[in-house]
């Protein structure tokens, strides 16, 4: 899956994608991650990417044409590279607003089955032009019944998300979480743990090595 982020500030994704998992994705090129930043293809002299909004209001919108313009970018540059050994490229276009589409393991399954690349467009202020949707025709996504300062954290977990569903990401693709069918509760050593003078012991019938009084027990747990 090759992710490409539309964002002012490519910076704060530096630390997560630097490390463990996501890094090692990276390395392997299970997954690419490029950023596109709006700033560096501005028209005006102070490299605005918002303005205020029509009809008025508090806070600023971000201006269309700079985005439109790394979103042309991006579809026509994939494009043309000539990568024989992969599949047709397909795109998706997802724009973060907490009023989008409720963004959960099934979506991020399917999105991953279905496309090859898939371009964030992180809004920052108050929101993003509506033409920006029109033209490139994105779907509106929300990761949760809170409101963000802006898409880079939502983009980040988006990221995170779907690329546990490709294959190779995880070590051991058993390991995904999502695919549990059954107990969440888990212990490791020691076997006893004092804390504050109070002794927490691991379930005995986890230490005795019998699987199906194991398997029994994690069913109801
Ligand atoms: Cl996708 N963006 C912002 N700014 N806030 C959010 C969100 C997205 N999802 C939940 N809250």
């Amino acid at each position: 899956m090759n992710f490409h982020i539309i964002t002012i500030f490519p910076n704060v994704f530096d630390s997560y994608l630097g490390d463990s998992i996501m890094k090692r994705a990276i390395s392997e090129e299970k997954i690419s991650v490029q950023f596109y930043n709006p700033r560096t293809v501005t028209k005006n002299k102070h490299n605005k990417v918002d303005d205020i909004p029509y009809g008025g209001g508090p806070g600023m919108v971000m201006m269309a044409e700079p985005i439109i313009e790394l979103w042309e970018t991006i579809t026509k540059k994939t494009l043309l590279e000539k990568v024989p050994f992969t599949k047709k490229r397909r795109f998706k276009t997802i724009v973060l607003s907490p009023g989008g589409v409720g963004f959960d393991t099934q979506y991020a399954k399917t999105i991953v089955q279905k496309y090859t690349d898939i371009i964030i467009i992180c809004g920052r202020y108050e929101g993003i032009d509506s033409r920006v949707i029109q033209i490139t025709q994105a779907e509106l996504v929300s990761i949760g019944n809170y409101v963000l300062t802006g898409g880079e954290l939502a983009a980040m977990v988006i990221i995170d998300s779907m690329s546990r569903q490709i294959d190779g990401v995880l070590g051991n693709s058993n390991s995904r979480e999502e695919d549990r069918i059954s107990s969440h509760e888990m212990y490791t050593r020691p076997a006893e743990l004092i804390h504050k003078g109070k002794k927490y012991h691991v379930p005995k019938v986890l230490m005795e090595g019998n699987h199906k009084l194991i398997d029994e027990w994690r069913k109801n747990h």
